[in-house]
């Protein structure tokens, strides 16, 4: 079988670094890969090549190649976007586009589908108030799509541009649309945890850090309140989720943006979990307005039944399978607690 050629951006970020992994694991691709720094050892020796440098910039380096799929991870993440916002909608935003364009460009010449796989993120919701977040519950795909983030518009504006060059750039009827339209897909994911990495520029990075903290005996001040609630994800899952939403055959998707989830838990469950496992651990709760802000404007949990129906999305992590069966253990070897 002849392998596919991937390209992974943002390789270097916490999804790249486990994605890379993936794909080498699960054979079959050749893998190029793109981020602002230099590759870590983790990932150094799978990668065929790597660019490094600003997307932006440094996208003609990408018109050599036959790309079959493009995992575009790059972005600036909620919190460090609010600092810089027109910076972050440079990275997010003009990062994307050029990639669309490029995989678009590349479908319609080469009479091929190129695989645009998007991560977006439950930031491109935007609940108006805390009353409306605990009684919304789950939220399904498109409701509440008001974001209050930069990051959250990006994202959400980015999912829009990636069904526009898949559904109707060029504004062919749909008759007479060819086959090979760029196959976007995108899965918005909750705050997601490893226990081989750390988050940065999030607002969801509480729950790592936290935990991270506790597993090392470091005392950690949790930037939300202790009741501040939003679904969680094993990075595991979140690599499983978007290996599965790639191979699925185009006719099965009956959308093109998905939910996934895996478990929601508050803020004070996770210091309580913590606790139960590092019985020392120092965690206190000091609440920063601007981050608090952000994570009240989030779902407190998703419904990813789409997901669940087309093409038989479950997490293989609820809480329990979470802490029990992949952080507790991986986090123990590698601190050595
Ligand atoms: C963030 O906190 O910005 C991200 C996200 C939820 O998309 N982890």
């Amino acid at each position: 079988m002849t392998e596919r050629l991937v390209l992974v951006t943002g390789a270097c970020g916490e999804i790249g670094q486990a994605l890379v992994q993936g794909l080498a694991k699960q054979g079959g691709y050749r893998i190029i890969t793109a981020d602002l720094s230099p590759l870590p050892d983790s990932i150094k020796a799978i990668a065929l090549e790597h660019a490094q440098g600003d997307l932006v910039y440094k996208i003609k380096t990408f018109y050599d190649y036959d790309f079959d799929i493009i995992f575009h991870l790059a972005a600036s993440l909620s919190s460090k976007a609010e600092v810089s916002s027109e910076d972050a909608h440079r990275i997010n935003v003009e990062g994307t586009m050029q990639l669309l364009m490029l995989a678009a460009y590349r479908s319609e010449k080469y009479h091929k589908s190129v695989k645009f796989m998007f991560p977006s993120s439950i930031a491109a919701y935007g609940m108006p108030d805390l009353n409306v977040k605990k009684s919304a519950g789950c939220v399904k795909e498109d409701e509440y799509n008001l974001p209050h983030t930069m990051y959250g518009c990006n994202k959400l504006y980015c999912e829009k541009l990636g069904i526009y060059y898949s559904k109707y750039y060029g504004q062919k009827h749909l008759d007479e649309q060819p086959p090979y339209m760029l196959d976007f897909r995108a899965i918005r994911f909750p705050g997601l945890i490893s226990a081989f990495t750390l988050p940065s520029g999030g607002t969801s990075d509480y729950g790592p850090e936290m935990l991270h903290a506790a597993a090392q005996g470091k005392p950690y001040a949790c930037f939300v309140r202790e009741d501040t609630k939003i679904s969680f994800m094993a990075m595991p899952d979140a690599i499983k989720s978007l290996l599965m939403l790639l191979d699925v055959p185009r006719e099965k998707l009956n959308h093109q943006v998905y939910n996934a989830a895996a478990f929601a838990l508050t803020a004070g469950e996770f210091r309580r979990r913590a606790l139960k496992a590092f019985p020392g651990a120092q965690i206190t709760f000091e609440p920063n307005l601007r981050r608090q802000g952000i994570v009240d404007s989030w779902p407190e949990d998703v419904d990813d039944s789409l997901a669940r129906a087309d093409w038989g999305w479950q997490p293989d992590y609820d809480a329990d399978a979470f802490f029990d069966d992949y952080f507790l253990p991986e986090i123990r070897k590698r601190y050595g607690k």
